[in-house]
């Protein structure tokens, strides 16, 4: 009796040992790391004490209004004078070292926002296409037509970033994603936003949207813009 009643019984459990085991199997492959669930990213109003503005402070006068620009598809440009020119990818450009800064633009309108700007230096992008000797003027120019142009040495010199983020938050579309310049200083229509190409030249007099409608060339703050 016992040898007939023994196989049942092993082979019962052997099944159910295997049951058990498909079980663990699937269980713990549905039950993979949780999904990661982003809460809103919020923008931050102070910076070590410093209050900021906040990007609703700006008052939306683009020449063809907000640009949407697709993160898959974007390509930024790095040419003219350089030895090595460049396309990058939005995670390309991501990839080079981060700074931040508090800065405040000054719209000739009359009014100003200041913002914890985060961004890479417009000179290690330039750097990774190694300027040519003779070199004096980087233009910049953006998605919607846009351009605007700044000494060589005034970006070196004053660590002019690309911004990505501000007040802690990816720029919005309105207000130049996926690269704004940060352009220390100099009124507001040198921080060209959805920048797409960067252009090194040996031409100080290139005058952008604004320049050529006899804004000021060198558009420091501390001067009058109409010049
Ligand atoms: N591509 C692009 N960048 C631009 C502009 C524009 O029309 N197109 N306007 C400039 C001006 S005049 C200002 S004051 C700042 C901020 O403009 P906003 O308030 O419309 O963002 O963006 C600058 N960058
Ligand atoms: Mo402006």
């Amino acid at each position: 009796m016992n040898g007939m009643t023994l196989p049942k019984y092993s082979l019962f459990l052997f099944l159910l040992a295997i049951a058990i085991l498909i079980i663990v199997v699937l269980s713990s492959f549905f039950a993979q790391s949780p999904e990661l669930i982003m809460l809103s990213e919020r923008e931050i109003t102070e910076y070590e004490g410093e209050p900021l503005s906040s990007i609703l402070d700006f008052r939306e006068n683009s020449i063809r209004g907000p640009q949407y620009i697709d993160r898959e598809s974007y390509r930024m440009q790095i040419g003219g004078l350089v030895e090595t020119p460049r396309t990058y990818t939005y995670d390309e450009v991501l990839a080079f070292p981060h700074y931040g800064k508090v800065l405040t633009l000054y719209c000739v309108e009359g009014w100003d926002v200041t913002i914890f700007w985060e961004g890479i230096l417009v000179s290690d992008l330039l750097d990774s296409a190694t300027v040519q000797p003779g070199a004096n003027t980087v233009v910049f120019s953006a998605y919607d037509g846009y351009s605007t142009s700044l000494p060589l040495d005034y970006t070196r010199d004053k660590d002019v970033l690309l911004a990505y983020r501000m007040n802690n938050i990816t720029i919005p579309a309105e207000r130049g994603y996926p690269f704004v310049l940060v352009a220390e200083e100099k009124w507001g229509y040198k921080w060209i936003k959805w920048v797409t190409t960067i252009e090194v030249s040996d031409d100080p007099g290139y005058r952008g949207y604004w320049e050529e409608r006899w804004y000021s060339q060198t558009a420091d703050i501390t001067d009058d813009f109409y010049a």
